[in-house]
């Protein structure tokens, strides 16, 4: 029997924790935390890291003959019971110092460098983009990795290559939007628009790059449901809409503007968004969750 308390934690982010398993493995384990508004709210969703779990396997190896990937066991004797299902062992790489974000259309940060610049890390777009707007083609816009708390800091290529080198950095952005044009293919043929997504790359001991991290889960991606999409305005999140909702309307009682701690999520909208979690992985995995392993 193997308990997670064996295992060191080197490293820990909002909804998620990694332990050394040996020398050469790591236990990435996902919380069903959610994190909305740049909080990490006091209810937790049920299955949450199940699914988001779950989803990475899909695509690794959906995304496999595109790239090497870290994934070494999802059901193994080296996994806790307590974190069964929500944990992959993962072989251990040099990691790439970049946040390797892939667009195909433009919201968020990507947005609001827009307006301001008329580029994103560096790519000129078209004059007239709206939110949400559709890019002419998919970009690769990379982000330096933050500290926890600090949100991560677009820069452009030439940045990254300076960080990693011409011929590295040139690799990155070619995995980076081949990957993401797999992923919005396969989810538009489920009605989902894949917006944008972010990866993690890590180099193995022959100085190949893998792919690594999570994989086009809810919490690296924006989903958008695709009936309804209209540019000119916020697309509401596959996954955190009912969340959203609840947080900045009159019932929490909460003010966005006052940098305190969200209330606790009420029954309805905790099932609710559970319920949207189980929906993204069966429609984009076409698997059923009660199929996947659980503690
Ligand atoms: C991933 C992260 C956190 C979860 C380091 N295969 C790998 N080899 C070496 N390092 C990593 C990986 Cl995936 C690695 N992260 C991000 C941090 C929880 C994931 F606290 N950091």
């Amino acid at each position: 029997m193997t308990t997670l308390a064996e295992y060191p934690k080197i490293a820990a982010g909002k909804v998620r924790e990694l332990y050394a398993v040996g020398d050469d493995h790591l236990l990435l384990v996902t919380s069903d935390r959610i994190s909305a508004y740049d909080f990490v709210l006091d209810t937790p969703i049920p299955d949450k890291g199940r699914v988001l779990t779950a989803m990475s396997v899909f695509w690794f190896g959906r995304l496999a003959d595109l790239i090497p990937n870290h994934l070494e066991a999802h059901d193994d004797p080296r996994i806790p019971d307590e974190v069964r299902g929500r944990a992959l062992l993962v072989r251990r790489l040099d990691m790439l110092p970049v946040e390797a974000v892939a667009r195909g259309y433009l919201t968020g940060s990507g947005f609001s460098d827009y307006q301001r610049t008329g580029a994103v890390c560096g790519v000129e777009l078209p004059a007239g983009l709206v939110e949400a707007a559709k890019l002419p083609s998919p970009i690769f816009t990379p982000a330096t990795k933050a500290e926890l708390g600090e949100h991560d800091e677009n820069v452009t290529f030439e940045v990254v290559a300076a960080e990693i080198g011409l011929e590295r950095a040139t690799e990155v952005r070619d995995a980076t939007l081949a990957v993401y044009q797999r992923g919005a293919e396969l989810a538009a043929e489920r009605g989902i628009l894949l917006a944008d997504t972010k990866f993690e790359f890590g180099l193995d001991a022959q100085g190949r790059l893998v792919l690594a991290d999570e994989v086009l889960t809810p919490d690296s991606s924006r989903y958008w449901p695709a009936e309804g999409y209209e540019p000119g305005r916020t697309q509401p999140s596959f996954d955190k809409q009912y969340v959203r909702d609840w947080l900045t309307g009159p019932d929490s009682g909460w003010d966005r503007a006052s940098n305190t701690q969200p209330p606790p999520l009420p029954d309805d909208v905790v099932m609710a968004t559970r319920a949207r979690y189980v929906e993204a992985y069966e429609r984009i995995t076409g698997l059923s969750l009660a199929d996947w392993p659980s503690a």
